[in-house]
């Protein structure tokens, strides 16, 4: 059997690109990336040696974007959240993004974590990247093998979108309503009905009652 590999680029295209070739346990890590990549052929993009952009070989489960999710907002530090489906959220702005990718028997996981540098709007976090990518690397081989019912319920202590009136954007259709809770399958669950792909925005807080959840940090086994 193969054995795994920790590839260290300067620049590639994609470190998603590199990972797909290698086998399970495989870790890749990019100064820079000429064409980083966000879901639904959307762009990644980060000044060179700026950010953590790593893609880990997993193997592929149903809950994996949301347990890489909560393992990169624990690695991160208690004032990361989560925005569904997979946003790294710091203060109300998008520190960093994940992206699943599925094929031939392997799961490929990039994150892409701001450090110092982010876009307008956007936030980034002051750690140093190599000390991050080794909490991120323990997190997720934790949270990858954790039970599923430990997954759902972390996400749901991390979350910013629990609670929240959303907007959510399917191709060709959009529709407003509270999102309420995530399915045992990872789907969001907005006014009684499932969304299983797409965007949400989350629309304007109600006020005061509004939520906010204290989220000390918890391992994947409990
Ligand atoms: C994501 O997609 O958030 C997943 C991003 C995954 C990036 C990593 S980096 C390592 C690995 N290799 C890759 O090629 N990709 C992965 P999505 O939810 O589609 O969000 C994309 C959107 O985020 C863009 O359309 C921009 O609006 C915004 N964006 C782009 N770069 C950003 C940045 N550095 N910080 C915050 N937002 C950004």
């Amino acid at each position: 059997m193969e054995e795994p590999r920790i590839v260290r680029l300067a620049s590639v295209t994609s470190t998603q690109e590199v990972a797909r070739d290698l086998p399970i346990g495989s870790v890749v890590v990019a100064d820079h990336q000429t064409a980083g990549r966000g879901r639904l052929d959307r762009r990644w993009d980060a000044p060179s040696g700026s950010a953590l952009l790593a893609s880990f070989v997993l193997e592929p489960h149903p809950l994996l974007s949301l347990a890489a999710g909560v393992a990169a907002a624990e690695a991160c530090g208690p004032d990361v959240r989560l925005k569904w489906p997979n946003d790294l959220m710091l203060r109300g702005r998008k520190l960093g993004g994940i992206l699943v990718e599925v094929s031939g028997g392997k799961a490929v996981v990039g994150i892409g974590i701001n450090l110092t540098s982010a876009p307008p709007g956007a936030a980034r976090l002051g750690l140093p990247r190599d000390d991050l990518l080794d909490r991120l690397r323990a997190e997720l081989s934790a949270w990858a093998s954790a039970p599923h019912g430990r997954i759902l319920d972390r996400w749901r202590e991390l979350s910013v979108t629990l609670g929240r009136r959303v907007r959510v954007e399917l191709p060709g259709h959009a529709f407003e309503g509270t999102a309420q809770d995530i399915a045992e399958d990872g789907a969001l669950v907005v006014d009684g009905q499932r969304v299983g792909a797409g965007d949400v925005i989350h629309l304007k807080q109600r006020g005061p009652g509004a939520r906010s959840r204290a989220a000390p940090r918890r391992s994947a086994r409990g």
